[in-house]
């Protein structure tokens, strides 16, 4: 008698990227939900990474624009992550291009 065996792959997409081979552990996660970081702040040093997740059923587009850093993610899905890598100190605002209220003040220390 054939014992059949049956794989299931888990559903979970966190634990699907941490297997990411190349992907770089971020520093922090933060999270989007309801049009909002999950906090007005973060603190981090220079070279770390943070991860934006989306929890919110709809678009969310994060960008920073400075003379020293700038980043656009384009349009960020719902349960996509984008990863940030801060490679430079300074304070840096990080808004929304659909959601102009949403804000996150980044210290990035030496
Ligand atoms: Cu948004």
């Amino acid at each position: 008698m054939k014992t059949a065996l049956l794989l299931v792959a888990a559903a979970g997409t966190g634990f699907l990227l941490t297997c990411g081979a190349a992907a770089v552990a971020p520093s922090m996660v933060i999270e989007q939900r309801d049009r909002s970081f999950d906090r007005a702040a973060a603190e981090i040093h220079r070279g770390d990474t943070i991860r934006f997740t989306n929890d919110d059923p709809f678009l969310h587009q994060i960008y920073v624009e400075s003379p020293e850093f700038s980043f656009d993610s384009d349009g960020q899905a719902p349960q996509q992550n984008v990863d940030i890598a801060f490679t430079k100190a300074g304070t840096f605002e990080v808004r929304c291009g659909i959601h102009p209220r949403m804000r996150l003040d980044v210290t990035v220390d030496e």
